[in-house]
C-alpha cells in the first residue's frame, strides 16, 4: 500500500437505513463497480460488506449493511446486530431514506438509534428521481426525524442526480488519514464470495417471494484455467418444495439462474466462466449459528 500524500483524507462510512431504500445500489454507484447485490426484495444484503472508493485526495471505505428492521429469526438478529454495531465503529453514518415516500416507522426507529450516537450523521434522501408533484410534504416528514446538527443531501442512486455533491460532502466529513486499502481495490470481500452473491441475486430476481430468504449459496470450488474460470456452487434451501422451485420445470429455472449468473460473473472477472450449480435441502439453516458462520455471516 502506497504512502498517502499530505492532506489525504480517509475513513469509514456506514450506510444504514431500512430495507430497500437503495443502500447497496448507492454504494455500487459511488465506487463505480458492482460489489453488493441489489434487488427489490428486503434483506438482499446479508453481510456487512466494504466497498472502497479511492480518488486523488481521499479514500472512503463504505460499510454496506443489511437493512435495520425487527428480526424474526437468528439470521435476522445477526443481520440487525451487525448493522447497529456498524454505527459506532465508523467515522460517519450515511442514513439513507426513500424520499419518494413519507418517513415511516422503520425510519423513525433508526433515527432513534442514532439519537445518542456521537458519530456525525448525514441524512441521504435517495430516489429523488421518483419524487413527483408536491415533494414538500414528504420532505417535511423527514425534517421531523432529522436532528438539527445532521447534514442532508438529496440524490438518486440510479439516475446519478446529486451523487457528486454527496461524494464531496462525505469527503468533507473525513479527517486526514492513510490508505487503508490499496488504491485499486474496490471491496474487502474475496472474489468467491461475490460470485456466490451474484447467484443469490439471480435467485432473488427470478424466483417467488417464499424462496429468497431461505437461500444460501456456497462456492465449493473455483478453478482458473488459461481459457476460463470454472465455478462449482451449491444452493442450499430449507424445504424440498423450494428445491423444486429453484430447479423448475425440467430444470428450466436452474438453467435461467445459471445463465444469468454466469453473464454477471464474466463481466466482473473479464473472462469466460463455466458454472455448475447444484441444489440441496438443509432444513432450518437460518436457525443455526454454526451454519451461519460457515455461510460467511459474521455471527
Ligand atoms: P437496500 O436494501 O437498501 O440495499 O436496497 P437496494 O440497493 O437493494 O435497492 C432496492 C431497490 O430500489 C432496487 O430495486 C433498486 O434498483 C431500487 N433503487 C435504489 N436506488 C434507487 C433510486 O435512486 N431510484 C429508483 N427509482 N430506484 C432505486
Ligand atoms: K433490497
Ligand atoms: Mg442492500
Amino acid at each position: 500500500i502506497p504512502i498517502a500524500p499530505e492532506n489525504f483524507k480517509s475513513g469509514f462510512i456506514a450506510i444504514i437505513g431500512r430495507p430497500n431504500v437503495g443502500k447497496s445500489t448507492l454504494m455500487n454507484q459511488l465506487i463505480g463497480q458492482k460489489v453488493a447485490i441489489t434487488s427489490p426484495v428486503a434483506q438482499t444484503t446479508r453481510n456487512r460488506l466494504r466497498g472502497i472508493l479511492t480518488t486523488d485526495d481521499a479514500q472512503i471505505i463504505f460499510v454496506d449493511t443489511p437493512g435495520i428492521h425487527k428480526p424474526h429469526h437468528e439470521l435476522g438478529r445477526v443481520l440487525v446486530q451487525n448493522a447497529v454495531s456498524a454505527i459506532n465503529n465508523v467515522d460517519v453514518v450515511l442514513f439513507v431514506v426513500d424520499c419518494a415516500q413519507k418517513a415511516g416507522g422503520g425510519d423513525r426507529y433508526i433515527a432513534e438509534l442514532l439519537h445518542n450516537s456521537s458519530t456525525p450523521v448525514i441524512l441521504g434522501l435517495n430516489k429523488a428521481d421518483l419524487q413527483k408533484g408536491n415533494s414538500e410534504d414528504i420532505d417535511a416528514s423527514y425534517q421531523e426525524i432529522c436532528e438539527p446538527h445532521w447534514q442532508q443531501v438529496k440524490f438518486s442512486a440510479t439516475s446519478g442526480f446529486g451523487l457528486e455533491n454527496l461524494q464531496q460532502k462525505l469527503i468533507n466529513n473525513l479527517d486526514h488519514g492513510p490508505y487503508y486499502y490499496p488504491p485499486d481495490l474496490v471491496t474487502d470481500q474475496p472474489e468467491r464470495f461475490i460470485m456466490g452473491e451474484l447467484i443469490r441475486e439471480q435467485i432473488l430476481l427470478l424466483t417467488r417471494e417464499e424462496v429468497p430468504h431461505s437461500v444460501a449459496v456456497t462456492i465449493e470450488k473455483m478453478v482458473e484455467t488459461p481459457k476460463l474460470t470454472k465455478i462449482y456452487a451449491a444452493i442450499s434451501v430449507e424445504r424440498k418444495s423450494q428445491k423444486g422451485i429453484i430447479i423448475g420445470d425440467k430444470g428450466s429455472m436452474l438453467k435461467e439462474i445459471g445463465s444469468a449468473s454466469r453473464q454477471q460473473m464474466q463481466k466482473i472477472l473479464s473472462g469466460k466462466v463455466y458454472l455448475e450449480l447444484f441444489v440441496k435441502v438443509e432444513p432450518k439453516w437460518r436457525q443455526s449459528r454454526l451454519r451461519l458462520a460457515e455461510f460467511g455471516y459474521q455471527v
